[in-house]
């Protein structure tokens, strides 16, 4: 069994590339074991095999109905199957994430597994915070961790350093498979930001390994342009612990809106489980419902 340094401390410089830059590459946060055990899981979810019987917040691709090349993408997996929520509700990455934007807390915000068989179309650029105006502040930070060799060529995820820094909008959209340009809603950003000519990077990445984001920085994906490589990655999204609801009928964010309580404004801890805090704080019902995948031994 290989073993990976789990509790890991940013250095000064790291934190201040993902402070400057919107984003930070970290190796082996994953061991082969555990790609395997996660990856696993998706082929019986995609298959409508629900382990707790719930069915996810979000889910494109369906094995015979789609087309063989579409993207594979699910969100609220955690409450699907709880060998993804190890993963997807583990304090370690949560404490990463929340680390990295100065948060002395972070709750569960988003998962996804993100699959991309070959000739799998573009996603289109998006901030991932503009999916998030419901929630004050509408703040997000991701890691993004490869499950497969994550190479441009595989269509892996695409970045643009320190653009999560610029004064621009951008808008809900379809995600998947544009008709138009992918980095068209990219484009019109920089221009409206003042940058003549925005460049994109590929994040290549080896199985296991990991880039976080701020949830400002503008990404996306190009077509996976190898004929027998499928592209695997789990992101796992973080809020601040202290998030709450905009009042009704403020911001967007169709699947955070589901989970609003009438009259409160607080993300409930049954659907918004706070998942690491300086203090020592994880919401109580986590022990019984799943592990720390990240454990240190
Ligand atoms: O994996 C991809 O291709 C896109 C992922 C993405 O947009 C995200 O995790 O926010």
């Amino acid at each position: 069994m290989s073993t990976v340094e789990t509790r890991r401390t940013f250095t000064p410089e790291q934190i201040a590339q993902f402070q400057g830059q919107g984003y930070l590459v970290l190796d082996n946060v994953l061991t082969p074991e555990q790609i395997t055990e996660l990856s696993d899981r998706f082929d019986p979810l995609f298959n409508t095999q629900f382990e707790t019987g719930i069915y996810p917040d979000e889910w494109y691709g369906r094995p015979g109905l789609s087309q063989p090349n579409a993207t594979r993408q699910m969100s609220g997996m955690w409450r699907c199957d709880r060998t993804v929520a190890n993963y997807a509700l583990s304090g370690e990455i949560a404490r990463l994430n929340a680390t990295l934007m100065g948060w002395d807390g972070g709750r569960y915000g988003l998962d996804a597994c993100w699959i991309k068989p070959p000739d799998a179309p573009e996603v289109t650029f998006h901030r991932n915070n503009t999916y998030a105006s419901v929630i004050d502040p509408p703040s997000m930070v991701t890691c993004w961790i490869a499950l497969s060799d994550c190479t441009h060529a595989a269509g892996t995820l695409e970045i643009v350093p320190g653009s999560h820094r610029w004064d621009c909008s951008d808008q809900v959209r379809f995600l998947h498979a544009p008709k138009d340009d992918y980095r068209a809603p990219l484009f019109a950003a920089a221009q409206e930001a003042g940058v003549a000519s925005p460049e994109t990077m590929p994040v290549e990445l080896s199985p296991g390994s990991a880039v976080f984001l701020h949830g400002d920085l503008w990404h996306g994906s190009g077509r996976n342009q190898t004929d027998s490589q499928t592209r695997r990655s789990f992101a796992v999204s973080t809020l601040p612990m202290d998030a709450k609801f905009q009042p009704l009928g403020v911001g967007t964010g169709f699947i955070f809106n589901r989970y609003r309580r009438m009259g409160n404004l607080e993300m409930h801890e049954s659907y918004f489980p706070v998942l690491w805090s300086a203090d020592g704080y994880r919401t109580p019902f986590l022990k019984d419902y799943c592990q720390e995948a990240l454990a240190i031994s």
